[in-house]
């Protein structure tokens, strides 16, 4: 009796554990190299803004040379909150401020130095561009970054060991006295003429060695675990290998940049990553709206057009990018009129494009489906939800995923996105149209990541394929999309 009470006490809990295995099976197995939470979020960011903002928008110069006085900045009306308004309502989710160029002057009173707004007019010197910047940001519910040249032109020990004391504590004020610091940039370009002190001369660091940027990069996490640190090479974000805003149409996050050097990393490499790449390093699109970071009067007329900001937003955030567009104050202190308008146009033709997926909802088969079970379901692809989504059967490679879209619908954009908590996975696509009684290919891509924007001749269809042809795992996916583009692009 004994006995038999434990054996079914034993069945029984086998049945519940495996029941309550076919009832939520585990998730598809995760590729090796993965992005951490933060990572993920900033992904998601999608759209981001740059102010660059020093002496330079008052002397008309892009690189500072270091002499410049402080007391010719002084901006008439600056206004930090404006910027982050007009960020917000662009649609961009966190800003990165100039807090030092490669001139050296300072937009925040740092003790460590004279060559700051504290010796400026504006204000009386009792101003802190940072901190408003910094409160402005929190104000408008925005992201903060802060970008801190490590090229100093005024620095009289840039080149010596001094120097480095000197950037750590300026790297400390700034990580520490003004809160949550999301993201730190560290300019690739370094080392050159300068002022220096008075020196006025050429000065040549050595780039492997000088900053110790593992040092460098630790410190930095010790004041700021969550902050993402941005360089040519990572850690956590790369520079994306040219200042158009363009990652290739191959675009891993993987990378190995362990011998990579700052300043001096090969742009190619940066611009697709590397299947094989050891470490998750996200790609970011830095881009300015006019030809030069700095404000310059004369480029008033040169702002980039709604279409132009379209075509580099389709290759940043559409190739598993982050753009960083770039909007520089004017003398004033605020972002020019010119300016807001490209950026109001800009997020309308986004709104308008994207805000219906004439996909969402309609009926998905796949050639296969894991375990046949609704946790990895065609239809979770068309449900709007980025954590719900389809995979396949370990071992299956090659899969389709048919959407019958129940009628004709006009298109000419797709959007394909991986749930990227597994890894980047796949690595060739096609996307078929059923139109004109026929299946015939639209597009043809390779990488897909984060997100995968398509531009393809407008084409009413009746049935899309999504023919996943590579992967370096089974594949899966979060969510498709087709849309119509507004007509204002
Ligand atoms: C470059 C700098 O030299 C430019 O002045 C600008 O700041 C751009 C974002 O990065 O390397």
């Amino acid at each position: 009796m004994k006995i038999r009470a434990f054996l079914n006490f034993v069945i029984g809990s086998f049945l519940i554990t495996a029941t309550s295995c076919v009832n939520n099976p585990s998730d598809i197995a995760p590729n090796k190299v993965l992005p951490t939470a933060q990572q993920i979020a900033y992904q998601e960011l999608e759209l981001i803004g740059f102010v660059h903002f020093t002496v330079n928008t008052f002397t008309d110069q892009e690189w500072g040379y270091g002499s410049e006085s402080p007391e010719i900045f002084n901006p008439t009306a600056l206004d930090p909150r404006q910027w982050a308004r007009v960020a917000k309502e662009s649609g961009m989710k966190q800003l990165i401020l100039t807090a030092k160029h490669h001139d050296g002057f300072c937009l925040w009173p740092s003790k460590y130095t004279e060559h700051s707004v504290k010796n400026s007019p504006w204000k009386n010197g009792q101003g802190d561009v940072v901190r408003e910047f910094v409160d402005a940001c929190r104000e408008y519910g925005l992201k903060v970054g802060l970008y801190l040249s490590p090229w100093d032109r005024n620095h009289g020990d840039y080149g010596n060991e001094n120097y480095l004391t000197y950037y750590k504590n300026q790297l400390k004020e700034l990580l520490t006295e003004y809160g949550e610091i999301s993201e730190i940039w560290f300019d690739g370009a370094n080392g050159g003429s300068g002022y220096y002190g008075g020196a006025d001369e050429e000065r040549r660091i050595d780039r492997e060695t000088y900053y110790n940027w593992p040092a460098v990069f630790q410190f930095v996490k010790e004041l700021q675990p969550n902050v993402l640190i941005f360089s040519d090479a990572g850690p956590d974000i790369r520079w994306i290998g040219n200042e158009r805003g363009f990652a290739a149409e191959t675009n891993w996050s993987m990378l190995n940049n362990s011998s990579m050097t700052i300043g001096a990393a090969d742009v190619e490499y940066l611009n697709t990553g590397d299947p094989e790449g050891e470490k998750w390093v996200v790609g970011e699109c830095d881009v300015s709206i006019r030809p030069g970071w700095f404000y310059h009067a004369d480029e008033d007329a040169a702002v980039k057009t709604p279409q132009q900001l379209m075509d580099i937003y389709y290759k940043s955030v559409g190739r598993n990018g982050v753009l960083l567009l770039n909007i520089p104050p004017d003398r004033s202190g605020l972002f020019h009129e010119n300016d807001i308008a490209a950026l109001k146009q800009f997020k309308k033709i986004i709104d308008e494009t994207f805000q219906v997926n004439l996909a969402k909802g309609k009926s998905v088969k796949a050639s296969n489906h894991r375990l046949n079970h609704a946790k990895f379901a065609p239809g979770n692809i068309l449900d709007d939800d980025a954590d719900s989504y389809w995979a396949t059967d370990d071992e299956i490679i090659g899969a389709t995923l048919e959407i019958d879209l129940g009628g004709e619908v006009l298109f000419d954009r797709v959007m394909i996105q991986e749930p990227i908590r597994f890894g980047q996975r796949i690595s060739a696509f096609t996307v078929k149209a059923f139109s004109a009684d026929k299946w015939q290919t639209i597009a043809t891509g390779t990488t897909i990541g984060y997100k995968r924007l398509l531009r393809v001749p407008p084409l009413k269809a009746g049935k899309i394929q999504l023919v996943i042809t590579g992967a370096n795992n089974t594949p899966a996916i979060s969510n498709f999309g087709l849309f119509k583009a507004s007509a204002a692009e």
